[in-house]
């Protein structure tokens, strides 16, 4: 019998376990949007975090099993708010969101992909007054087949009173977020979040039931190798984005990845560097994503890991939608690959301008 080597001693100890919702707090003393580890707000948004994570994990749960349980998976027959098929899967994760911050004193609104307006929670409105936006499933596509998904989510907090239930202090730009993130359904269940100070990544360890750190700071590279995009729309772009197709196809060092789910697609240039894009079509000028609680979120979050964000025209967290499930292009990633975008537009532009004067 071949008896292994004891593991060396600086292996056998268990790792420094930090969980979510002691970063939570230690970064908002960092960032100084908390007094100190046991202010209210920091206790308050630690808290809303760990609702979060428990939403993912009764997710995650349920996607694991998803294909065993009757009636998990397949449409509902229902169409919902942005003419799209409802799965089973986009209610249930809806709904998760919502009875994890029912009772909790913790969110008053929550607005989603799912719902028209915003579901209100009146008793909980006088602690904090935060609302949560989010998209319970995104890449919907892909849940039937057992691909990766992802949850997107946005704090920001209420102003104004809101007396006619219409949210519109919502209609303001992704600055005023105060938090945002993602959750990734894949292999692992991995969540990446950030209020203000750098993104950090946690796993989720299910025999401890728990989000553990496994990445903080983390920095996406200034330029990646891959571009990330639905090929089968270029007869519906515009020029500048045919072009600068065409570009990444006649130069090296350029491979296409595209799952047809966003937080997986972000979730590998975030971690290797490149592109994501999703650009408007003719049919559609602006485009797919919804920019409150998907394209705002990880506008945010790139941008705190060193990328950059834009609609093409204008950088994304300064965009002010005019509607709650407003649309807008995005173009998303490391620095040096997102304005090498936004350069075939501007050129294309230019020359529009150009041959108008002309
Ligand atoms: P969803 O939230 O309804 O799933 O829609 C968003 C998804 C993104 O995850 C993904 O990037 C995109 O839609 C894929 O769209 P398409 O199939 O048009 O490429
Ligand atoms: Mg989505």
């Amino acid at each position: 019998m071949v008896v292994s080597d004891p593991i060396p001693a600086e292996y056998s100890l268990d790792r420094d376990c930090t969980t979510l919702s002691r970063h939570v707090v230690q970064q908002l003393v960092k960032t100084g949007k908390a007094a100190s580890l046991l202010a209210p707000e920091a206790q308050d948004i630690s808290a809303i975090m760990g609702r979060i994570a428990l939403a993912g994990k009764l997710v995650a749960r349920r996607l694991s099993k998803a294909g065993l349980v009757e009636n998990a998976l397949g449409f509902t027959g229902d169409v919902n708010v942005q003419g799209e098929s409802v799965k089973r899967m986009d209610l249930y994760a809806n709904e998760v969101f919502i009875s994890v911050f029912k009772q909790s004193g913790l969110v008053c609104r929550l607005a989603s992909e799912e719902m028209e307006d915003p579901y209100y929670i009146p008793e909980n409105c006088p602690i904090g007054r935060y609302t949560l936006l989010y998209d319970p499933i995104d890449g919907s596509s892909n849940v039937d087949i057992n691909l990766n998904v992802g949850s997107i989510f946005s704090l920001r907090q209420q102003e104004g009173e809101d007396l006619d239930g219409k949210a519109t202090d919502l209609l303001q730009s992704g600055h005023k977020q105060l938090g945002a993130g993602y959750i990734l359904y894949g292999p692992s269940t991995i969540l990446v979040y950030s209020v203000g100070d750098g993104v950090h990544s946690f796993i989720l360890d299910p025999s401890l039931g728990e989000f553990i750190l496994t990445e903080e700071s983390i920095q996406i590279p200034p330029h990646g190798p891959v571009y990330s995009v639905n090929e089968g729309n270029f007869w519906q772009w515009e020029d500048s984005i045919r072009d600068y197709t065409r570009y990444v196809h006649r130069h090296e060092g350029y491979t296409a990845r595209y799952s047809g789910a966003l937080v997986g697609d972000i979730h590998r240039i975030l971690m290797q560097g490149g592109v994501f894009l999703y650009p408007g079509t003719r049919q559609k000028p602006e485009g797919k994503l919804r920019l409150l609680y998907e394209s705002a979120p990880l506008a945010f979050l790139i941008e705190q890991a060193g990328g950059r964000a834009s609609t093409g025209t204008q950088r994304l967290m300064d965009v002010i939608p005019q509607a709650l499930h407003q649309r807008t292009p995005l173009i998303i990633g490391s620095q040096e690959d997102v304005e090498l975008v936004e350069s075939f537009i501007q050129d294309h532009h230019r020359r529009q301008g150009a041959e108008q004067d002309g």
